[in-house]
Formats: C-alpha cells, structure tokens, sequence
C-alpha cells in the first residue's frame, strides 16, 4: 500500500471546500436523473466488469458480454474503469439505463493520482501494469518520465516504458534518446519504442499485453490512442492531430476506457494528464521511489542528510563514482524542489 503523506492543514482546507462545492453541484446536477428503482423492477444481482465511468453512471460489461449502462448506488464510495462489480438487472429500463450497481469487488490494484477535490484519487482498478506513454513530440522529456515513475513505484504497478512517434527521430536525435533510455534499461524498466506510422515495436507491444490488464497513461497527445487503435482496429477510438501552435494536444479522450484484446487481457486508455501530482508523498518515500537510490538508504553521515551537498553522502558518493546517474539525481532533485515550492501540487491537472 502507498505510505501516505498526512495533507497539511492548507490542503486538507482546500480539498474539503472544493469537495463541498462539487457535492452541492453534483446534488443539484443530479435531481431529475436520480432513479429510484422499485425493489421488484430488480433481478437477481450478477457480476459484471466496469468498461466506463461517468459521473452517476457506468458502462459495465455482464459475464454474457453485454455491455449496460447503469447508475450507481449512493452507498457505492469509488467506482472506476476496471472494477468488478454486483449490479441488479432492471426489468423495467429507466431511459437508457439497464440497471443499478449495488457492490464494488476488493480491488487486487488501483491506479490512483492526488486530486484537489478530492484527495487521492483512484484512476483504475486491478491494473497489472502500467504503459507510460511518451513522445518525442513536443519533447522527450525524461523529468516527466521520472515523474511517472515515481509514482508506479509508490503504487506497487510494474511500470513498462512506451516512447511513441520514433518515426519523427532523425540518426543522431535517435541516438541521444538511446543513450538515455539504457539508463532505465540498466535500472530493469521496460523499455519499448514504438510507431503507429511505421509499425515499429508493434508486435513486441501486443506481446507485452497478452493476458495482462495494461493501461496507458501519459500527457495529452502523446499517441495513446492512437496505439489503442492499432493494436485494435476495430476500437476506432477517436484521435486529434497534434495543435499546430503548441505541439501539444487538445485532451482528446475525457474517460478511460477498457477494450478487451483478441490475445487475451484488457487494455484501457486513458485520458490524458499533465503528470502525476506527487505532493501527498513525503521527501523519504521519494528517495526510494528512486529504485536505484534504495540500497544507500540510510548510509549518509548526518539521519537528516538532504543528498545536497552534505558531507559524507553516500548518494552523492554514488553519482561521482557513476553508479548512480547524474541525470536521475538532478530529476530526484528537480521532485523534492516542486514539492517543496507547492509546483508539485498546483501541477496536478483537472481532467
Ligand atoms: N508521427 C506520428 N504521429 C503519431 C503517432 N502516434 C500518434 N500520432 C499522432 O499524435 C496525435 C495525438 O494522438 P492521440 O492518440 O489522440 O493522443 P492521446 O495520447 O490519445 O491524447 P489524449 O486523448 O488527449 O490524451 C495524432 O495526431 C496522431 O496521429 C506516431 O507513431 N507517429
Ligand atoms: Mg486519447
Ligand atoms: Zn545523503
């Protein structure tokens, strides 16, 4: 489980006002869709599998492969892409809605991102492993990748890192992003580059999903649908052209949403995010969020030693003698500044 940070008092302030004006929203919102279902308009309860979540409302998947729109009991906390579920079949329909889910199943993972409504949020749930995705286009951007790290070490979901758009790299650009992607292949990530205009790492990526529940996760307009629609061209899930102005997307896809694959498994896509907030960790869980840093925990001189420019270091020691990367210790860094100047939380986005 995730060692959590306690919110300081400001946050747990803001979090609690933003909860109570979403709660108002969402009761004024909801007045004329609330149903009330009749006990006997209700069969037996089933079990069913979550495709797609919408407010009130989820698609979910019946053992006979039907896919039902539903509402969600009030008594039901967290529903999301993923979950398994117990809903009751209505007779009777309400509008487009099937029936009502009364039980969430223990979930075995969950994905989850801070949130300035509401705290940690969950994304999705029973997660094998997480595709993070990310482009050459606008940038390779390491510091983002760190980031996503970071945050699937701290979940406990084996991350596999997907480096989309290959066919945009030139010779030497190709080159440089090698050199630096061998750092998390020495450190035992996953790493796959792929092309959905060239096929490039196609076969290898299906071969990563079968019989797994995949995610992608990545910012907007890095390809992850359009990955989705490769491996699965009958998805046709809908893709934007990159903004000319800023090279960045235009949050394409609102909701996640799961696709079974013909080989076996799931794959869910996700809408895109700027990166994951890392506020509710605290600097310690950091450091070993950092898998590489884990074996020198504890060897500094000073308990208190901020991997500065302490003396007797052991971390530092480690970069100067090019056992740990520079790269990865000035990203460590970069984490632990943005956390302590609020950036790591006025970051968090708002999909
Ligand atoms: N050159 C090139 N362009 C690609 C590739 N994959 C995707 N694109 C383009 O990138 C743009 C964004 O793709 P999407 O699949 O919509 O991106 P997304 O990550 O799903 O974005 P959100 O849904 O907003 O999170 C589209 O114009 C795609 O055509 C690729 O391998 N090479
Ligand atoms: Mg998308
Ligand atoms: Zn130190």
């Amino acid at each position: 489980m995730a060692k959590q940070k306690k919110l300081s008092h400001g946050q747990s302030r803001r979090i609690n006002a933003n909860h109570q004006k979403r709660l108002s929203k969402a009761k004024r919102d909801s007045g004329s869709k609330d149903v009330q279902w009749q006990t006997d308009n209700l069969g037996q309860p089933e079990s069913a599998l979550v495709i797609s979540r919408f407010g009130q409302h989820a698609d979910i998947e019946t053992v006979q492969g039907e896919v039902l729109r539903c509402n969600i009991r009030r008594t039901v906390k967290s529903i999301v892409t993923g979950d398994e579920v117990v809903f009751r079949r209505a007779k009777v329909s309400e509008g487009d809605l099937a029936g009502v889910i009364e039980a969430v199943e223990e979930r075995r993972s969950q994905l989850t991102r801070p949130d300035f409504y509401d705290g940690v949020k969950v994304v999705a749930a029973n997660i094998d492993q997480i595709l993070m995705v990310s482009a050459v286009v606008p940038e390779f951007t390491p510091q983002i990748i760190d980031r996503y790290l970071v945050a699937c070490e701290d979940m406990g979901i084996p991350p596999i890192l997907l480096l989309n758009k290959v066919d945009l790299l030139d010779e030497e650009s190709r080159e440089f992003v090698e050199d630096v992607l061998d750092i998390y292949r020495e450190l035992d990530y996953q790493v796959l580059l792929v092309s959905n205009e060239t096929g490039e790492g196609i076969d290898e990526l299906k071969h990563l999903l079968i019989d797994k529940n995949s995610i992608f996760v990545g910012q907007s307009g890095v390809g992850k649908s359009t990955l989705v629609n490769t491996v699965l061209p009958d998805a046709k899930i809908l893709t934007q052209q990159v903004s000319e102005n800023s090279g960045l997307g235009q949050h394409t896809t609102t909701v996640s949403r799961l696709h079974h694959l013909p080989s076996g498994g799931n794959l869910i896509d996700s809408p895109g995010i700027r990166e994951f907030g890392l506020w509710h960790l605290d600097p310690e869980r950091v450091t070993w969020c950092f898998r590489e840093f884990r074996e020198y925990i504890g060897g500094c001189k000073f308990r208190d030693c901020k991997h500065l420019d302490d003396p007797g270091c052991i971390l530092r020691e480690a970069v100067d003698e090019g056992k740990i990367s520079e790269m990865r210790f000035e990203n460590y860094h970069r984490i632990l500044e943005s956390m302590a100047d609020g950036r790591a939380g006025a970051r968090v986005p708002r999909v």
